[in-house]
């Protein structure tokens, strides 16, 4: 009984979720997506890559949050959650800003300079669409380049909030490199939520050309740290508990406060409001993009789950670092 998880190489969803699956040791096959896949599949939820089919009844799933939490549900070992109900809930919220926040990084340089545009719709082409060479090959690529090009602004990829973009990708490459060497991750030696929802977004930035450079150059631990965590079904490891927790957890939680979490906050009122635009300063930069409607769900999940959570010491790191007036 395997599962099935269909996805695409330049997807950091995808990564994120086949990290999961490796980590976990579950049997299952990855399924490249391409457009006659899609069209066996008959999945009428929302078009988008990860989808995982459950061995037990073909059933397809998609969202690779709702996804890692299903898996938990259905085995006990090698768990992703830490066992300190505080460090689980820091895993979740650090895992929320990685997909939202960290993946504004990966799209902000995929698609920003000509060099990367380049590269990476090409890459995307000939992973989805079997037989396709020369001519016929850079005219698909020209269309998803356009495609995405097109799409930058609706995500804030615009020139405007570029400084913002590109100094927080330094930021948390910084903080990341405060302790990534062999086996270490956030909340202990053994990987956890938040470390895979990083590593989908910097697996492709550690693949894309432009942010592979400064990765490499910059921070090569880190780029060595999001290689290995490709397959760590080796690892045997153990939590911290949140008295133990590294620096680079607090670190982190101030980097969701100084971005993060303002983002939320004010895109949340503004789509409350009807407005077309959050507009903000982040860092002491202007920040702007239309309201993000997917986003006021993650908002209100992490308000909720912090309501409901049974997690001594919790309240008192986030105070400390900034986050709490958010979440609140
Ligand atoms: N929240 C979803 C996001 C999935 C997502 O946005 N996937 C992208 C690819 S990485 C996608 O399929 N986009 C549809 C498209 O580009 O047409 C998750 O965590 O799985």
């Amino acid at each position: 009984m395997r599962y099935q998880l269909y996805g695409g190489g330049g997807s950091p969803y995808s990564q994120k979720m086949r990290g999961i699956l490796h980590y976990r040791r579950l049997p299952f096959d990855w399924i490249q997506i391409t457009p006659g896949v899609r069209a066996e599949i008959k999945h009428d939820g929302p078009p988008v890559i990860p989808l995982l089919r459950l061995p037990e009844d073909g059933s397809l799933h998609v969202d690779s949050t709702p996804l890692a939490m299903l898996l938990e549900e259905r085995h006990s070992q090698r768990s992703i959650v830490p066992t300190d109900p505080a460090m689980a809930y820091l895993s979740l919220l650090i895992e929320d800003m990685a997909d939202e926040w960290v993946t504004k990084m990966m799209f902000h340089y995929r698609w920003d300079l000509a060099i990367d545009q380049a590269y990476s719709s090409r890459q995307i082409i000939s992973d989805n669409t079997p037989g396709l060479r020369g001519e016929a090959l850079a005219k698909a690529a020209q269309a998803i380049r356009d495609r995405q090009v097109s799409r930058m602004p609706l995500v804030g990829c615009t020139p405007q909030n570029k400084p913002v973009i590109e100094r927080s990708f330094h930021e948390l490459l910084s903080i990341l490199d405060g302790f990534a060497t062999r086996d270490e991750y956030l909340f202990g030696t053994r990987p956890a939520l938040a470390d895979f929802g990083l590593f989908g977004q910097l697996k492709t930035l550690a693949s894309d050309h432009t942010p592979m450079m400064i990765m490499r150059t910059s921070v090569p631990s880190v780029y060595d740290w999001v290689r290995r965590l490709e397959d760590s079904s080796g690892i045997e490891g153990e939590w911290h508990s949140i008295a133990e927790r590294r620096t680079a957890i607090d670190d982190m939680l101030r980097f969701c406060a100084t971005y993060y979490l303002p983002f939320l906050q004010a895109n949340a009122e503004a789509f409350a409001k009807a407005e077309d635009q959050v507009s903000l300063s982040l860092a002491g930069q202007s920040y702007s993009q239309p309201p993000f409607k997917y986003q006021v769900k993650c908002y209100s999940r992490l308000k909720t789950l912090l309501a409901d959570a049974k997690a001594p010491g919790l309240r008192e790191v986030l105070a400390h670092t900034g986050c709490l007036a958010f979440l609140e």
